[in-house]
């Protein structure tokens, strides 16, 4: 099968940005930490609007009050699944100011698409 030329450029500078995004996760004591607390139930983030601090230290804990759910944000390089009983964290340190998307990435159900919500660095 032929891959459009232009296709492979976009992919690339996809990839590009993506690296040129991703938070730096490196290890640091919890305590030093602010936490946000993430509840995932369908079909909605709670809290939706997530705000961090730039080289500040922070981590996501997320739960959910359902089923399973995912979080995911592409430009940040940021994933976790999030089951029931469980409550999953990412610790990361935000080298970069500015207003990124994520989503829900396990179906479930028909508000998924709608499953969603922002991260701004400042
Ligand atoms: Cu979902």
């Amino acid at each position: 099968m032929r891959v459009p030329h232009r296709m492979v450029v976009t992919v690339a500078a996809m990839a590009a940005a993506a690296s040129a995004l991703a938070p730096i996760r490196q290890a640091f004591p919890a305590s030093t930490a602010q936490v946000v607390h993430i509840t995932a139930r369908r079909f909605q983030f709670s809290p939706s609007v997530i705000h961090l601090k730039r080289s500040l230290p922070v981590v996501l804990e997320f739960t959910t009050l359902d089923r399973k759910h995912g979080f995911k944000s592409s430009l940040l390089g940021l994933h976790t699944a999030i089951s029931p009983g469980q409550t999953s964290r990412i610790r990361l340190v935000p080298n970069t100011a500015g207003t990124f998307t994520f989503h829900c990435d396990v179906f479930c159900g028909s508000g998924h698409e709608e499953m969603e919500g922002t991260i701004v660095i400042e």
